[in-house]
């Protein structure tokens, strides 16, 4: 994009000042976002413009109308307790016409929120005082919303972490075999099938009645959570796409999965590839002790299950996307997914082993 069209695009929201720049912010493997400047009295203040994929998000107003909703739901049970909630909770731009968003004249779909001062976020952290931190960041996001009405939420993603059906689309992507890569990955594919069972064990127990659906997040990596680039201590929760009802193992799970990795989602080298249990038990900590009083038991019980079962859910999306030609997650390399879904693998398999001291460490906090 140029700059013109980001102006064209900003223009379009209620914005105070002068559009004086931007710049592509290289995160997330879906939607393509900039930060934008503009000047005003009181000086310099920014933005965070998102073109949303509405290949992935095919009804991006109902993905707008659950974050605007969720939102204020969550920014009223702030001020409640604090004076301001400017920097807990994040704040759209309305356009011109008292929207959320825009739909350019070329089909694409714009939103922008106001940049949180003074935050930062992590990809990944050896800090466990931040890990930490993003525990109790995503289960304060749970409490705030424990009793927001989740059926009145759109479901923008339908099946989003139906486990089963994920490892069906693996199943149909390899006999379709699209881009000609299934002889390839054949013992990579067996090796998720080994998984199969225990990682659909939160789903099924969900659809069997034995599990809650709440408010999830959906997609709570470490680089969702915005921290006081002072304190570290946490802000906001970002990212509120995927906000759906759902299990909350996976939302514990789904942070397990990148913060307590000790390699990168898409680690080549599958020898720096585990689980690092202290930082389990130090996201752990801040999570179970936040949201253990709203649990059930069965809920604390499949917690720890559902670090593996997003692991290998994730996996599972890469290959069969890797399987089905690289249409769904950005990449940045040509076998980038075949990459993350390997390391996802071995992650998974650690887990595997470390089952029962995963499940030891959740116990304990939830006393
Ligand atoms: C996608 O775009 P991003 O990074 O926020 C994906 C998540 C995956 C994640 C893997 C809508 O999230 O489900 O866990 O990549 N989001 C969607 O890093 O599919
Ligand atoms: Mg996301």
């Amino acid at each position: 994009m140029s700059k013109d069209q980001i102006k064209e695009v900003c223009a379009k929201f209620d914005i105070k000042g002068e559009f004086i720049s931007y710049e592509v912010v290289n995160s997330g493997h879906i939607n393509t976002t900039y930060r934008v400047y503009y000047m005003r009295e009181t000086g310099l203040k920014d933005y965070i413009l998102q073109k949303v994929n509405t290949y992935v998000f095919c009804d991006p107003i109902g993905v707008m109308e659950n974050i605007s909703s969720v939102t204020e739901f969550v920014r009223a049970k702030i001020k409640q307790k604090q004076a301001t909630a400017k920097r807990n909770v994040l704040h759209y731009a309305k356009t011109l016409e008292g929207k959320y968003y825009v739909f350019m004249d070329d089909g694409s779909f714009w939103r922008c929120c106001r940049y949180i001062n003074d935050s930062v976020c992590f990809e990944t952290t050896d800090n466990v005082g931040v890990v930490e931190e993003a525990g109790i960041a995503y289960g304060e996001f749970q409490l705030y919303l424990a009793d927001y009405p989740v059926s009145e939420l759109n479901i923008v993603i339908p099946h989003f972490h139906n486990t089963i059906l994920r490892f069906e689309a693996l199943r149909t992507a390899l006999k379709e075999d699209a881009a000609g890569r299934a002889a390839e990955v054949a013992d990579l594919v067996d090796g998720y099938l080994a998984l199969e069972e225990q990682a659909t064990l939160p789903y099924r127990l969900q659809r069997q009645g034995k599990l809650p659906l709440r408010v999830t997040h959906n997609d709570t990596k470490p680089s969702n959570v915005l921290f006081d680039s002072k304190t570290l201590q946490h802000l906001s929760v970002i990212d509120l796409d995927t906000v759906m009802p759902g299990l909350v193992a996976f939302d514990f799970g789904d942070a397990i999965r990148v913060i307590a990795s000790t390699g990168a989602e898409d680690e080549r080298d599958l020898s720096r590839v585990a689980l690092d249990m202290e930082k389990y038990e130090a996201f752990a900590r801040g999570f179970v002790t936040t949201v253990r009083d709203s649990l059930t038991e069965e809920e604390k019980r499949t917690l720890a299950c559902g670090a593996l079962s997003m692991t290998a859910e994730c996996g599972v999306r890469f290959l069969t996307d890797y399987l089905n030609g690289d249409k769904y997650f950005r990449i940045h390399y040509p076998d980038q997914n075949l990459v993350r879904a390997k390391a996802h693998l071995k992650l998974a398999q650690d887990m595997v082993k470390k089952a029962d001291e995963m499940q030891k460490i959740v116990e304990e906090y939830c006393k």
